[in-house]
């Protein structure tokens, strides 16, 4: 099908998601812009990973008070955060406020997936089909589909279909909750959704039984160290707050202290660790020493401390000894913060099974069989992961210029210009798209829907038909990304980041690993560069009827 030249596309822009990303496109593509907007969201409400993610103990592991839309000041100073580390509900109802303030409500057709998009060269325009198959015409495609939770992973097990009890996936807990009186229960996966729940799974049910492959570093957050005098605090130093997360390393309100781990006496780091330590939070990670993510030597001085921690808190050395992480080192996987993890091994009614010492063989009717026999479960968790960023595009069958899916284009791992944009995808805009910059998301988000706005506003003003990178370009941001990953810990270790989670799914660098501020500044720089690395399409004459 293709779309008639001499119509008018049915809308502007189509966005896919009402997360953080979508309903930010919506309030500056409509509200802002003027454009004629539709988004579409799959669930029936707004919220993206807040809405999926309702595991218990699902809370943001950054702080609230910058892990939140900076782009009005009323809407800072009027909502209260609760604590240092919102739980989901409240990320949820601060969401569904900004849908409500910004009344984005009514340009987002929920319970619609998208199922296929594709790019009409003789008329420039996107078409979108639905999963009712109804069909949108649009000038400009923005995708805000998140980098996690719609793409779920569960790994294929022998015998699942032989499993009678209940199963959940971490990002699909049921909004109703699940009563865990008197349950056993199997959490396979201890990332960021396992380690947050397992505590808390702990108090609930009866017995908890963790399947562990591998040990993790994490953190403790200490949720409780927020007071409202320190939210009052905050809000009289909002702009100066915003201003240093701009221009941090990492998108956050505070940075590293600038010199190496290797640069001070023993005494000094340990000091260092100590007091980051208590105060808890990746700051940790990220306000510690500069090069602890970049140089094996300081990172294995940070490494040690945790280490070290860990075996402070867990009482049987058996179990310690499959908790501590030896093979990969602090932030070659993105860093977990916990509300009291270790210390839930402690608990009787919590066992840990390591799955390098004695693997699963298969399920069972009853629950899970390991080398080490079988584990009755009532409930068993996946807290597994997901077939992270590129994953979300895939469930969509996206197609650019000349035929080309976007399946193929990525086959060997995404290429992206700064993660705003694809080769061969014209007029597609991603909303902290693979090879962009990670860290604090919903300010790159922030950055991301300005740049786009302004991009559309300019290329109406020089009468533009299209955008899309150049090929050398994309090449040299990919150039890039690789370097900044090859540099990081990150690439010491498999996992989500660089897709090795997933069996099958092509490795690649899905995230720039530099500096944010920088990032930011190379963002914006090519928009006042006139586009620079993009590909302008002067505009055609439309044939008249
Ligand atoms: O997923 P993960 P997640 N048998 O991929 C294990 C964000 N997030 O949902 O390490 C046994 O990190 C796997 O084992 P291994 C955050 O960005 C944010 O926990 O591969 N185990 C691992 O332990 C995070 O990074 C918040 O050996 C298997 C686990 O499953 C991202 O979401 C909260 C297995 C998967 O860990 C993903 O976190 C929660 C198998 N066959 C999440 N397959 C915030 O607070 C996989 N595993 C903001």
């Amino acid at each position: 099908m293709t779309a008639d030249h001499n119509t008018n596309p049915d809308v502007d822009v189509v966005v896919i998601g009402a997360g953080f990303s979508g309903l930010y496109a919506v309030h500056r593509l409509h509200n802002v812009e003027g454009l004629n907007v539709l988004a579409f969201e799959a669930s029936d409400t707004v919220g993206g990973t807040w809405n999926y993610n309702r595991y218990p103990g699902a809370r943001c592991d950054t702080e609230g008070y910058y892990y939140c839309y900076s782009f009005d000041r009323e809407l800072l100073q009027e909502w209260e955060w609760t604590g240092k580390y919102p739980e989901q509900a409240e990320l949820l109802a601060y969401l569904e406020h900004v849908a409500s303030r910004y009344d984005l409500r009514r340009h987002i057709r929920f319970n619609t997936r998208v199922a296929a998009a594709r790019y009409d060269a003789p008329t420039s325009r996107w078409i979108i089909t639905t999963d009712a198959g109804q069909t949108v015409t649009a000038r400009y495609f923005v995708t805000g589909v998140g980098h996690l939770s719609i793409a779920r992973y569960i790994p294929e097990i022998e015998g699942m279909a032989d499993y009678a009890g209940e199963w959940q996936h971490s990002s699909r807990w049921p909004r109703e909750g699940i009563d865990l009186t008197g349950k056993r229960v199997g959490v396979i996966g201890t990332g960021s959704s396992g380690v947050q729940m397992i505590p808390v799974l702990a108090k609930q049910a009866e017995h908890v039984t963790v399947f562990q492959r591998t040990p993790q570093y994490s953190i403790p957050a200490r949720h409780e160290t927020a007071t409202p005098a320190f939210f009052a605090e905050v809000k009289r130093h909002y702009d100066e707050i915003w201003a240093a997360c701009r221009q941090s390393a990492g998108g956050f309100p505070w940075q590293h202290n600038g010199i190496s781990a290797l640069e001070v006496s023993e005494a000094e780091r340990l000091a260092t660790y100590e007091r980051l330590w208590q105060e808890g939070g990746i700051k940790f990670a990220f306000g510690s020493y500069k090069d602890l993510s970049i140089n094996i030597a300081a990172n294995q001085t940070v490494s040690d401390f945790i280490r070290a921690k860990i075996s402070q808190v867990v009482d049987d050395p058996e179990t310690l000894a499959s908790l501590l992480p030896t093979d990969h080192p602090f932030m070659s996987r993105r860093t977990i913060v916990d509300t009291e993890y270790f210390e839930t091994y402690n608990r009787d009614n919590v066992a840990l099974v390591d799955l390098r010492k004695t693997p699963v063989v298969r399920m069972t009717k009853r629950g899970i069989e390991t080398t080490a026999g079988e584990v009755g479960l009532d409930l068993i968790v996946f807290a597994t992961g997901f077939d992270a960023v590129t994953g979300p595009f895939f469930n969509i069958d996206i197609e650019g210029r000349d035929g080309l899916k976007l399946t193929q284009a990525w086959a060997g791992g995404p290429q992206a210009y700064l993660g705003l944009q694809t080769v061969g995808f014209p007029n597609m805009f991603m909303i902290t798209g693979p090879t962009s910059a990670t860290g604090n998301l919903p300010l790159n988000a922030e950055l991301h829907v300005d740049w786009i706005a302004d991009c559309i506003a300019q290329l109406d003003e020089a009468g533009a038909e299209s955008i899309e990178p150049s090929d050398q370009a994309q090449q040299e941001w990919m150039r890039e990304v690789a370097r900044m990953s090859e540099r990081s810990m990150i690439s010491r270790a498999d996992s989500w980041f660089n897709g090795a989670n997933i069996p099958g799914k092509a490795h690649g660098h899905l995230f720039y690993l530099g500096h944010f501020g920088r990032y930011r500044t190379t963002v914006t720089d090519t928009a006042r560069d006139g586009y620079r690395g993009f590909v302008l399409s002067p505009r055609r004459e439309q044939p008249t009827a």
